[in-house]
């Protein structure tokens, strides 16, 4: 059977939980749309989190792999448009480092758009109720970091659809009056997206309804 790799990861800054893990660990051995589910955890660690990622493609041959990570403070589930050649961390991350202005990759190109079919995702998950909307920045800390390992690692594979999707607070960790989802909406939300994914080749053309 063909599997489809989800990454979570650890909690960071000070957090005690990390809904991006928790889906992940959620996931891990379901079957959805006929591809076994393999969720892993990655560090919260420059460097080491995409040498992990990049383990994990290589020893479990994934045909997707969809990687989620927290932006804590947004109201909607937000797959990523483009990984961008930049670490410019505001906080350390887990291991105290914490690069400035530095590329991912010396020498790769300034950008990877996604691979998976982000207005299609949306659209889905909207038509389930779920909160959803296309993000044109990842950030420029551990989560671009390792959207844009993978892309640049799936670049001569054009087999592998690769991505990364971004994830509200859960609810006892927002602050008060702040947005978050429930853990199962997260879950049922990213099952439907591995679900287009495997079934969409060509994204959706539709406008409208883009957060920072
Ligand atoms: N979110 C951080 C890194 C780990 C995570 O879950 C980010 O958005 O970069």
């Amino acid at each position: 059977m063909k599997t489809v790799l989800i990454t979570g990861f650890e909690p960071f800054a000070g957090e005690q939980i990390n809904p991006s893990q928790e889906v992940a660990r959620a996931l891990d051995g379901r079957v959805i749309a006929g591809r076994e589910i393999i969720g892993a955890t990655l560090p919260c660690v420059f460097g080491a989190a995409r040498y992990e990622l990049a383990r994990l493609v290589r020893t479990q041959h994934p045909s997707v792999v969809i990687c989620l990570g927290l932006a804590g403070g947004r109201a909607e589930i937000t797959p990523e448009r483009v990984a961008i050649n930049v670490d410019d961390a505001r906080i350390p991350d887990n291991a105290g480092g914490q690069p400035v202005d530095l590329p991912v990759i010396r020498g790769g190109p300034a950008a990877y758009w996604s691979r998976l079919p982000v207005k299609a995702i949306v659209a889905a998950l909207r038509e389930r109720k779920i909160p959803a909307a296309v993000s044109q920045t990842a950030g420029t800390f551990v989560c671009n970091h390792v959207f844009y390992a993978l892309l640049h690692l799936l670049r001569w594979q054009r087999g592998i659809r690769g991505g990364f999707i971004h994830l509200p607070y859960l609810p006892e960790q927002a602050r008060p009056g702040g947005p978050s989802l429930p853990l199962a909406t997260m879950i049922d939300g990213i099952a439907c997206a591995i679900e287009v994914t495997v079934k969409v080749r060509r994204d959706l053309r539709t406008t409208g309804g883009a957060v920072q």
